[in-house]
């Protein structure tokens, strides 16, 4: 059996350890506690290490999922966890100002993993954000000057959950021919 390493990155709130909840639809190991950061993100609990779960895909391949805190003052925990990783997921909360720069941003910090990481922008929240503008949010959604992946997710969804591991797997194959051959 294959089995990958997934991480899941992205802001407080955008839905990381929802996303892992509803995919592994099982056991899932959390680090949630009481969120008295309600300025990040008004909701009851946030992750303080990380969401871990072991999931078997119908296609017969094993994730190891595993999603970051969204605090910034674990922003020291993502490379951690992104090593030895060969896909990430990095949510983007539709609610947001300045989801561009947040983008950027982002992209910025994984331009070093940019070698052997697939990358798959998924965008959440968008029913709760009439103004958004996914053609443009696009544009920025490029790294190491390849354009990404960039799609609309509700993390609460598990459907949808499992099209977006099945997209990243084909970015994650894509990315080892382009390493195998150049
Ligand atoms: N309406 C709506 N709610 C969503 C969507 N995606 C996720 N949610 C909700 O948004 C909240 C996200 O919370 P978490 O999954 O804890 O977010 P997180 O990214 O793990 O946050 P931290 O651990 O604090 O960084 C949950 O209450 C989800 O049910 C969406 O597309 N639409
Ligand atoms: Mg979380």
């Amino acid at each position: 059996m294959r089995e990958h390493k997934v991480v899941v990155l992205g802001g407080m709130g955008s839905g990381k350890s929802t996303l892992v909840r509803s995919i592994a639809a099982g056991p899932v190991v959390d680090t949630d506690v009481a969120n008295s950061d309600r300025t990040g993100a008004d909701k009851a609990s946030t992750t303080v290490a990380l969401d871990y779960a072991d999931i078997d895909l119908p296609n017969g391949e094993r994730l190891r999922l595993y999603g970051t805190p969204g605090q910034h003052r674990f922003d020291f925990l993502w490379p951690i966890l992104l090593q030895g990783a060969r896909g990430a997921v990095l949510l983007i909360d539709a609610r947001r100002a300045g989801v561009s720069a947040e983008l950027d941003t982002y992209l910025q910090a994984l331009q070093p993993f940019a070698g052997t990481l697939a990358l798959v922008v998924a965008v959440t929240h968008l029913d709760q954000a009439p103004t958004a503008v996914l053609d443009a949010w696009s544009e920025h959604a490029v790294l190491d000057g390849q354009p990404l992946p960039l799609l609309p997710l509700d993390a609460r969804d598990r459907e949808q959950g499992l099209m977006l591991m099945d997209l990243l797997m084909s970015e994650m194959e894509a990315h080892a021919l382009v390493a195998a051959h150049g």
